[in-house]
């Protein structure tokens, strides 16, 4: 098996100090979550950025500054912003990152419930976004939060409006209002990937623990961290989202799977 490559997930649009003092909002937080999670083992760090007072923005420069600050903090980390936002955001809000070249970002594969919102990822927003990653050169991480976006993305990058081979996936399960984080969902998705394709779990809430471990013997990658997850147990909070990629590590270990690093994801990702 590959070795794992660890996502976190540091920050969300969502997620806010009132649910977890440790939630990242300012440039400086940001660095410090980013340098945490990368110390503990994550190659990948999902970025969105927030105002100082916690407000989910999609604005370039606030992307420029928070992406530089964490690209110090960790050497290497392959960085992947997010295109998805907060519920509400416009299309043209939303690809912001983007005009920054980074050499990964997210791309929602279909409408959904998102907690009480609804999450618009309709098909003409698909193709504008997977235009601009071709144009810019971006390989996405394509977000599924329903059985079915998997199909939708698959027949985008078909029809020639999207990255193509190989992809990579990151199957995002337990969204309240979407598809449940169930091993058998997992498997339903992984099961009809593309030969060559690669993907990760994220378990979100009470689904994150079980997922890491499904990802993790699946041969799948993991992603944990605060945007999905406040607790690192039952009624303890993380204290950090380090401490989220240290029990990620520790369940790797525990079950035989070796950490990648920067170097070894990018090779994996097939980035280099
Ligand atoms: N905040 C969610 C509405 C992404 O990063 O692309 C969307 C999200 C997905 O987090
Ligand atoms: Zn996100």
């Amino acid at each position: 098996m590959e070795k794992l490559i660890i996502t976190a997930a540091i920050c969300g649009a969502e997620v806010t100090k009132a649910h977890n003092p440790a939630v990242p909002y300012t440039v400086a937080e940001m660095a410090r979550e980013a340098g945490r999670a990368f110390s503990a083992g994550a190659a990948v760090i999902h970025v969105h950025v927030r105002e100082d007072d916690g407000t989910p923005t999609q604005d370039r420069e606030r992307f420029r500054v928070v992406l530089d600050a964490i690209r110090t903090a960790c050497p290497g980390v392959i960085l992947i912003p997010s295109t998805g936002g907060a519920v509400g955001m416009t299309p043209a809000e939303r690809l912001q990152p983007t005009e920054l070249f980074p050499e990964m970002a997210t791309l929602d594969c279909g409408t959904c419930n998102f907690g009480g919102g609804i999450f618009v990822n309709d098909l003409p927003t698909m193709e504008a976004f997977g235009r601009r990653m071709l144009e810019n050169h971006i390989k996405p991480e394509y977000e599924c939060f329903e059985l079915g976006h998997l199909a939708a993305a698959l027949d985008l990058a078909e029809r020639g409006l999207a990255p193509g081979a190989p992809m990579h996936f990151n199957f995002v399960l337990g969204v309240p209002g979407c598809a449940p984080a169930t091993v058998g969902n997992l498997d339903h998705l992984v099961r009809q990937l593309p030969a060559g394709a690669t993907w990760t779990v994220t378990g979100v809430g009470r689904g994150a623990w079980p997922m890491a471990a499904a990802g993790i013997i699946m041969g799948g990658h993991v992603r944990v961290g605060l945007e999905d997850n406040i607790y690192l147990e039952k009624g303890r909070k993380a204290a950090s989202n380090g401490e989220l990629v240290e029990k990620a590590v520790r369940l790797a270990r525990e079950l035989g799977r070796e950490i990648a690093g920067p170097d070894e994801a990018r090779r994996i990702l097939s980035l280099a």
